[in-house]
């Protein structure tokens, strides 16, 4: 048998088509891997081969570069206008801050908006959002110039110097002047500058566009690369799920940090004609299906040299679906990218050697340079590949040098592939994802993110979620979560208020309340419910809160925001994590859960298991507080005696953080009327004069995407999915930018998602459709402008109807928008976003509908008002593909853009209500 050798010499000389390859050597990549080879250079001075680097400490980040790339991070930040925010960082309220931008589909036109740019276009998943490309409106002599006089033309784009040493034909090649960022260099400056809250954001909008997202952050700056696990834990997928025995396969959901997956990593030696990301790409791009998921050189801006993101590690995933056509992989896995080459990066190199199933090397040369770096390697237990495109004169080097690398890194011929112009190029992705399987086959190493953070810390990197803040909070939940065994036994042991005296005490007041739509309400009957209701209230004031609950309040009173802010996401989390992992329904079954009309008769039964969130125990504290207003309203409590008074405070903390507060209390489907217009009228001394309020609800067929819809329109934080949407009504609030809120004639967009209120009960089915009706009523009347969603079915719910009969008779006419979900996701011939409106006759629809309702003794007087206002949209469908690989589509979050400026222009046009002040809105909730 020949020796692995000879085998790699052979397999070389097979192909002889080794012309015309252009090295992948950026002007970027040349000054500093020149700087660090020397430094290589001269530590490899000496026979022993030992390379002597990352060595575990922070020193070894500071040496891994030179002066000259601290300065770029500097350029590149104060060009893209961040640089102000690198102490003070960029948060996710400012992102969300609704301005004159928010209405309008602009381009950028300067590089200080191509932040801005990308964050809007991420925020609504458009899966555009990378080619954030610049409209050129203003003269270059416009833009902002640099310390020293240097103009950010002369800076970015090409260097004299080195022109006057280039091919002369290569002018017609230099990258056109109109996008002077790498969307690479983009994203890492945009992080650099976000705190860790948006870095959250940022990255669970980028999965959800399927686009591979950062791990390990370069800062060449601050002498730290950072390991972003923090930043990643928001990120959840779901898969089919094989079991190895055959025990029958389902959906699961699990976070990406902790899944245990096989993982390749792909990185560059030197230069490699082969692009990384683009054999990435195919590799993990089902048949007919290219798939950009890492950015590429061959697109729009790739080639735009990249001037910060060297040293950065992206990471992404395949996940199965259980279709045998698009699933690559039978299993899910993870692919890591090092962008630059690892002579120059290799602290985060040798992370991926201790972290990856295997590693692919991609190079075209290997001399006694590249030799002696992997030699360093001789004791790395991971699996190494090569992926050659050897080039004519280097083709002996590189065969001597491979050879001696053979038995060094313990590899034979078959972890040596070329890879030529004149290669099959599919049979070459068959070969790669079989050596994959293989390796996944084997008893390989399988590490999550979290492990993969140990090893990080292990190296000096900084994992970010490592501080005090971050940690307490962690604590914090532990403490809180390790007690829960059992949901239901928990819920019944500690979070006792939300139990049967709650629920009564909402009968009772509920009732009290639909008093008021009869003609003569009965006194008598009046009294009894409000007796019945205070006594109720009496019991549940006599109790205490319970350990659980007095620790989630010290969690959320910590005077630090941002540690109020970690402790919320570490609950979120870890009361996720109760029932993990989670087999999940397939979605086929949860559309045929859907209720149809007159669904089950008890709105009291959720459809589901309501898992147990962080709502539960704020509706703990808001039960606290209800029942000791009711004791002091009437008189059976002094005032001076109250112990929870300070409970809406606390939560407005939260609502003004970006978490959604609860309106109508999922559990007893009624609103709690005194924590309600507490924290409305603590909302209002917070926001002092800048309190002018719209509000805008989202109300319709549970399971038809609302939340999903309100999340991509204003970059919101409403649960979506069925596994952990909670019912109820929620609110968040938006805050309106100083200088537009004028002209929007508001301070303040409060938005409301409602879940799994709406059935579309028949006015024959009584007190389900009164409480239906009520709840709609109640809505729409805090409203200003109201989405109604509906799916597969185009009847809009009765009680929605109803709903606006009432409104109307109290004249209340807010602004009305339909909006029709292709949830099956088929291919639908979808009109241009701007002919999407008005596309079905509304008065036959409505007409159809008020016809049903009168056939129901439902007394419909007139639609003409609601005609009037509304609009009809059909939204394309939500994936482009199948998930759990499928990407957003661009049709949908075009679609979701245009109904948001048509939402927003009624609003300043004057077209929905008059604006209301939070006084009115509290007079509202009392009323409805
Ligand atoms: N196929 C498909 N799925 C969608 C679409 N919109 C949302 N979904 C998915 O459907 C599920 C439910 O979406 P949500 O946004 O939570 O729906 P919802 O109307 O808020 O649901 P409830 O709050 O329970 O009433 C999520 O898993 C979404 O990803 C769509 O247009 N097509
Ligand atoms: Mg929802």
């Amino acid at each position: 048998m020949a020796s692995p050798g000879i085998e790699v010499e052979l397999l070389v000389k097979g192909h002889s088509d080794l012309g015309e390859v252009a090295p992948e050597v950026k002007p970027s990549d040349s000054q500093t891997s020149v700087a660090i080879a020397d430094l290589e250079w001269r530590e490899m001075e000496g026979d022993d081969c030992g390379f002597h680097y990352g060595d575990g400490t922070n020193e070894a980040q500071d040496n891994d570069f030179p002066t000259v790339e601290r300065s770029r991070l500097q350029e590149m930040l104060s060009l893209l206008g961040l640089e102000t925010y690198q102490v003070q960082k960029l948060t996710l309220q400012d992102s969300l801050q609704i301005s004159f931008d928010s209405m309008k589909n602009w381009a950028p036109q300067a590089p200080k908006d191509l932040p801005w740019h990308f964050l809007r276009k991420l925020q609504a998943l458009n899966a555009e959002a990378r080619n954030t490309t610049m409209v050129l409106d203003s003269p270059p002599e416009a833009w902002p110039t640099e310390k020293g006089g240097q103009t950010e033309e002369g800076m970015m784009y090409w260097d004299p110097a080195e022109d006057v040493a280039a091919d002369i034909y290569s002018f017609s090649e230099l990258p056109m002047p109109d996008t002077p960022v790498n969307p690479l260099d983009l994203l890492c400056a945009l992080l650099l500058s976000s705190d860790t809250f948006l870095q959250q954001e940022v990255l669970l909008k980028m999965s959800l566009c399927q686009f591979a997202l950062p791990l390990v952050l370069p800062d060449s700056e601050n002498h730290y690369h950072t390991f972003l696990l923090w930043a990643l834990r928001g990120v959840v997928r779901t898969w089919w799920f094989q079991p190895p025995r055959g025990l029958g396969s389902f959906l699961r959901e699990d976070s990406v940090v902790l899944s245990r997956v096989p993982t390749f990593a792909f990185v560059r030696m030197d230069v490699s004609s082969n692009s990384k990301s683009q054999l990435l790409n195919a590799v993990l791009s089902p048949a007919r299906r290219q798939w950009d998921c890492f950015w590429h050189r061959d697109l729009n801006l790739g080639t735009n040299p990249r001037e910060i993101a060297d040293g950065l590690v992206e990471i992404s995933w395949f996940f199965p679906s259980g279709k045998e056509d698009l699933d690559v992989f039978p299993e899910p896995m993870a692919f890591l990218n090092l962008r630059g080459d690892i002579g120059s990066h290799w602290l985060q190199f040798k992370l991926l050697t201790e972290v990856s199933s295997a590693v692919f090397i991609l190079t075209d040369n290997i001399s006694k340079k590249e030799y002696k770096l992997l030699y360093s390697m001789r004791e790395s237990t991971t699996k190494y590949y090569f992926i050659l495109s050897p080039y004519r004169g280097k083709r002996n080097t590189n065969l001597r040098f491979l050879n001696r690398l053979i038995p060094v890194l313990k590899i034979d011929h078959s972890h040596v592939l070329v890879k030529v112009s004149s290669t099959d190029g599919e049979g070459f992705l068959r070969r790669i994802r079989a050596i994959m399987c293989s390796v996944a086959r084997s008893p390989c190493r399988r590490m999550s993110v979290e492990d993969m953070a140990h090893a990080a810390r292990k190296l000096g990197l900084r994992v970010d979620e490592d501080f005090e803040e971050c940690q307490k909070a962690k604590d914090r939940m532990e403490k809180i979560v390790r007690k829960i065994k059992d949901v239901d036994a928990y819920k019944r042991d500690e979070l006792r208020l939300q139990g049967d005296p709650a629920r009564k005490a909402a009968q009772a007041e509920r009732e009290f309340c639909q008093l008021q739509w009869a003609s003569e309400p009965p006194e008598k009957h009046r009294a009894e419910l409000r007796r019945r209701a205070l006594e109720l209230r009496v019991q549940q004031n006599g109790q205490e809160p319970t350990s659980g609950v007095q620790e989630f309040i010290l969690g959320v009173s910590s005077p630090s925001p941002s540690e109020r802010q970690y402790f919320l996401r570490w609950m979120e989390w870890g009361l996720a994590r109760l029932g993990q992992p989670r087999p999940r329904q397939p979605p086929e079954t949860l559309l045929t859960l859907r209720p149809k009309l007159g669904g089950p008769s008890d709105l009291n039964e959720p459809l589901w298991p309501e898992p147990l969130g962080v709502e539960h125990f704020l509706r703990e504290m808001g039960q606290f507080y209800e029942a000791e207003s009711c004791l002091v309203e009437a008189g059976r409590l002094p005032a001076g005696q109250r112990r929870f008074a300070h409970f809406p405070g606390l939560a407005v903390d939260l609502l003004l953080g970006g978490l959604p507060l609860e309106l109508v209390d999922g559990a007893t489907l009624s609103i709690p009327v005194r924590w309600v217009t507490g924290l409305l009228k603590e909302l209002h001394v917070r926001l002092d004069r800048r309190s002018r309020l719209v509000v805008l609800s989202a109300l319709g067929v549970p399971g038809t995407g609302k939340s999903t819809l309100l999340n991509t329109m204003f970059g919101l934080k409403f649960a979506t999915g069925r596994s952990c949407s909670a019912r109820g009504a929620f609110m968040q609030l938006l805050p309106v930018a100083e200088g537009f809120s004028q002209d929007l004639g508001c301070d303040q967009i409060l938005v409301i998602d409602s879940g799994g209120l709406i059935s579309g009960a028949l006015a024959s089915a009584g007190d389900r459709f009164e409480l239906e009706a009520s709840l709609a009523t109640l809505l729409m009347g805090l409203s200003n402008v109201t989405v109604v969603s509906l799916a597969e079915t185009k009847d809009i719910p009765p009680a929605v109807l109803h709903a606006f009969l009432r409104l109307e008779k109290m004249g209340h006419m807010p602004n009305y928008q339909f909006v029709y979900q292709n949830l099956h996701d088929l291919p639908v011939p979808s009109p241009k976003p701007r002919d999407r409106r008005q596309l079905l006759d509304p008065p036959s629809d409505l007409s159809r509908a008020a016809t049903h309702l009168e056939k129901q003794g439902g007394g419909f007087r007139t639609l003409a008002g609601l005609t009037e206002r509304q609009h009809v949209w059909h939204i394309p469908a939500l994936w482009h593909g199948a998930p759990p690989m499928a990407a957003v589509s661009l049709g949908y979050s075009e679609a979701i853009f245009e109904l948001k400026r048509c939402l927003l222009e009624n609003i300043r046009n004057g077209l929905s209500n008059q604006n209301k002040n939070i006084q009115q809105l509290i007079d509202l909730v009392r009323r409805l």
